[in-house]
């Protein structure tokens, strides 16, 4: 049968987006009904009359800051879910040349808005990128249009505008499919599939799985357009929401309250994107120097013992390592600021001793303490409770008390409270006289929480049932996690729920610094938009299998546009036992992670229950280990040769962060950040850069000996041998070879990377000469730069008490210029090595700073590979010049 006014397939926009859709339910709500093959595609969608939106209800006002218009609902009896806000304001500030907001909001009624400080200049930029335009036929939409190109960025003409108190809904075509973002989720390609793809996001203690929402909430999404630009949009929200990607292609963004506040990003290279976005929600923390080393971390060292075991071990092969993880097991019956004292007696003496072995100790705590412990005996809760810092029930005084990790029931600390946030810093300062931890990792802030709500359940309200959930895992704002109406200081749960990881981390790290004295390492579960100013985060309960290794890639490459360039997955996996092929290939592609731990889950939990979210408090049987020192001798020494590769590398990782902490940009990177116009770039996710100029392209398939690499246009060189890739190859995807014992990497020609001789830890390998690796472009050029500091001092940027040398080379000559020379630390360091990729003829000497060297210190191979052995203080202006 025919359907009216039938729309065409990729334009629909479902009408009726909960579940159980039918022609009458449809129909009531004035929708067409239209069944269809294609898979996923609404058979209830919104008729295209208009009648569902607004029109503007007065002049365009014009602001210091831009526009703004009055919008009046067409309809009222037109709607989704009830409780229409019949008149809406939309503010638009021109807040920068390549930065728009645009805000609907109820102008008669405070709704809640993220408190999250973006700058918003008092005047309209006065040159922009952008033009925005209004129309209002035959309902108000509008369109955002890239100036220099005409490409239309964001337009609303698909569908209507929709703004009630429980469910606010906007969609935008967008102009091209080159859709990445949106987060947290395990998303099975980098760009993104745009066949009526939904994601929910709301925080949530969830093992990554397929299309489920995970641990954070990052409504973000970056677009490549036709041409190559590339724009980002923000929705700066934190209800729970969802967004359907359609073929059209379109996004349609569905949020349960708040408003609807969008950021626009121009650009227009990807680069750009982030460092524009990270502009406005805070630039990426600078992390410190050893926490660039290898991390060991396992839940279920059922004693110290265990852990010293796995510790010698590393050592003995001489594994690179500079950070050991204490789990829960290492507390007391599983209470924040406490310690096991029988099975981890000795703890703190062990942390020293680890500490003078250069090495450096993190710990986790939970958001979740115990009420029940005997009065008297439990001080964290107890001064909690005497300042009123806990989440509380819907009577806004009553705790809220769940069942967690602590024998007995717990309170959940509410740190959007300022008081709450004093209370944790002075817990944090005083528990790191009883452990001497260097950094923090704090988990389960989703909140996770056993039950559904707190005790003693959710009452039945519009909060916690809204008439639309978000297609969130079980449909349930409260499973795993407490009531949307319970009360935090910012608001009702219900809005603030997915902000608690990030409320969680600013005082997490002042409590680092502060205790510390040192730069503040904080590892968080749950993040939102802005928490990469503070933390880095990890990916979550991965499983051990080989799919989840590159799922780890995709959202390491997210996290970076997230500006949460800090990030890695539990190396081997966590859920499962892994197998000694996995682990050995994710032990090498997980040395490539910005955040590179082997972590591993507690006990074999048997998979259909975990799928089922039921949570086992007793895990059955012990994971297997999967420490790297475990497997023996030759699984250690391949193990220990990449992790060298890294520790060799780790001044042009150090460099790359710095970068991000200051521009902004990302750290690790996809293809088609760099070759955005290839096209064949953009669905890339199985390999990945280190900037701009190292390509790492992991084995991702058990059995396999090679790796299908594509090599876009530019000169790229082995690693290993220094190789030049055949041009032949550029454009392609060729199989390269990957014996077990090795990882493909390759070098972009152009750029010269700071190394160092490695070390079996960051503490040492920081004393090593350094060296220079100058990868030729096709025009003989390349330059890069090298950022040193103390590696862990709070402010060395701000007090400029850093070093700063870039380097250029061109025409056969290789230029130092320092650019800042204000750490002395640098006095006693030198550079030992200088290599030079794509050279094309055998120089006769070279020129070291006026000198003249010849002989076995200049040693050329006949693949274009030139080493320089010298020795010249970093000090000192290195200038070489080949003859
Ligand atoms: O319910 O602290 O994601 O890394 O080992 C499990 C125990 C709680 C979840 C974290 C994981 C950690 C584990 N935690």
């Amino acid at each position: 049968p025919s359907c009216p006014n039938n729309v065409p397939v990729q334009k629909r926009i479902d009408c009726h987006p909960q579940l159980g859709a039918s022609k009458e339910a449809c129909e009531a709500k004035g929708c067409i009904w239209c069944s269809t093959k294609v898979s996923n595609a609404p058979w209830c969608s919104f008729p295209e009359d208009g009648l569902y939106g607004y029109s503007l209800s007065g002049p365009l006002q014009k602001t210091a800051k831009g526009w703004r218009l009055m919008l009046m609902k067409r309809n009222i009896m037109m709607s989704l879910f009830g409780n229409d806000i019949s008149s809406v304001a939309m503010d638009v500030e021109f807040q920068m040349k390549d930065r728009l907001r645009f805000k609907i909001y109820d102008p008669n009624s405070q709704r809640f808005e993220v408190p999250l400080k973006i700058e918003s200049p008092s005047t309209a930029a006065a040159d922009t990128s952008y033009d925005i335009e209004f129309i209002n036929q035959p309902s108000f939409q509008f369109k955002i249009i890239r100036k220099s190109t005409g490409t239309v960025l964001w337009d609303t003409s698909l569908g209507d505008l929709i703004f009630s108190r429980q469910y606010l809904q906007i969609t935008t075509i967008v102009p091209s499919t080159s859709v990445y973002g949106f987060g947290e989720h395990e998303h099975p390609s980098f760009k993104h599939n745009m066949n009526f793809v939904n994601y929910a996001m709301f925080s949530r203690d969830q093992p990554p799985t397929p299309f489920t929402n995970l641990y954070g909430v990052h409504p973000f999404y970056m677009c490549i357009e036709n041409d190559s630009n590339t724009h980002g949009i923000l929705l700066l929200n934190s209800n729970a929401q969802d967004i359907t990607l359609s073929p059209n292609p379109s996004l349609t963004f569905r949020t349960i309250g708040g408003i609807l506040d969008f950021y626009v990003f121009l650009g227009p290279t990807p680069e750009y994107v982030v460092q524009q976005y990270t502009e406005a929600i805070g630039r990426p923390h600078f992390p410190s120097y050893w926490s660039l080393g290898f991390q060991l971390s396992r839940y279920g060292y059922d004693s110290l013992d265990v852990v010293k075991k796995t510790v010698d071990r590393m050592q003995q092969y001489g594994i690179p390592y500079d950070v050991q993880y204490g789990d829960i097991d290492y507390m007391e019956r599983r209470l924040d600021f406490t310690y096991d004292k029988e099975n981890y007696a000795g703890l703190p003496e062990y942390i020293q001793q680890l500490k003078k072995d250069g090495m450096h100790y993190v710990i986790i705590l939970d958001p979740f303490l115990s009420k029940d412990e005997a009065p008297g005996t439990y001080w964290p809760y107890e001064l909690g409770q005497e300042m009123g810092i806990w989440v509380n029930n819907s009577d806004g005084v009553t705790p809220a008390v769940g069942k967690a990790w602590p024998p007995g029931d717990s309170v959940f600390p509410d740190y959007t409270n300022p008081r709450t946030a004093d209370w944790w810093i002075q817990m944090c300062i005083e528990f790191k006289t009883v452990l001497d931890y260097d950094g923090l990792w704090i988990d389960m802030n989703e909140p996770a929480n056993f039950g559904t709500g707190q005790y003693p359940g959710c009452a039945l309200n519009d909060l916690n049932y809204p008439p639309y959930v978000p297609r969130i895992i079980d449909y349930s704002l409260a499973q795993k996690t407490l009531c949307p109406d319970s009360k935090t200081y910012l608001g009702d749960h219900y809005n603030t729920h997915s902000l608690f990881g990030w409320s969680q981390t600013p005082p997490t790290f002042v409590a680092v610094q502060k205790a510390t004295g040192k730069r503040a390492f904080v590892l968080s579960r749950s993040t939102f938009v802005g928490s990469g100013k503070y933390s880095g985060h990890w990916l979550g309960d991965n499983f051990s299998r080989w799919k989840d290794m590159h799922m780890s890639i995709i959202g390491m490459l997210e996290f970076n546009l997230f500006g949460i360039p800090y990030i890695g997955a539990d190396i081997c996996g966590f859920l499962l036992d892994t197998t000694y092929e996995l682990c050995l290939r994710w032990m090498q592609l997980g040395s490539f992670y910005p955040f590179s731990r082997n972590h591993n889950g507690e006990g074999q939990m048997l998979l259909s229950q975990l799928e089922r979210n039921v949570m086992l408090f007793l895990a059955a049987e012990r994971l297997k280990e999967q420490d790297p020192a475990v497997f023996g001798a030759e699984f250690a020494e391949i193990a220990r040769s990449t992790l060298l590769i890294r520790y060799t590398l780790l001044p042009y990782l150090y460099t790359l962060f710095f970068d991000s902490h200051v521009h902004g940009n990302t750290v690790v990177r996809g293809l088609m950040h760099e070759f955005t116009s290839d096209r064949q770039t953009h669905g890339i996710d199985t390999a990945f850069l280190w900037g701009p100029a190292f390509m790492i392209a992991p084995v991702l398939q058990e059995g396999a000996r090679s790796v299908d690499v594509y090599f876009p246009e530019a000169s790229w060189f082995d690693y290993y041998t220094g190789d030049e890739v055949p041009a032949s190859w550029h454009r392609k995807y060729v199989s390269v070879d990957a014996p077990l014992g090795k990882i493909p990497l390759f070098l972009r020609g152009g750029y010269i990377l700071p190394t160092q001789a490695p070390a079996t830890t960051t503490t040492l390998s920081r004393l090593n000469p350094f060296g220079l690796i100058i990868a030729l472009d096709e025009q003989g050029e390349a330059s890069g730069s090298l950022f040193w500091d103390d590696g862990d001092s709070i402010d060395s940027i701000e007090k400029e008490v850093y070093f700063l040398a870039k380097y250029t080379f061109s025409e056969g000559q290789m230029r130092t210029k320092i650019v800042k020379n204000g750490y002395r630390g640098v006095d006693s360091l030198i550079y030992n090595t200088v290599q030079v990729l794509g050279v094309t003829s055998r120089p006769n000497a070279f020129v070291l700073n006026g000198n003249v060297i010849r002989g076995e210190d200049l040693q050329y191979q006949e693949n274009g590979k030139l080493t320089l052995q010298i020795s010249l203080p970093l000090t000192e202006e290195l200038n070489i010049i080949l003859q």
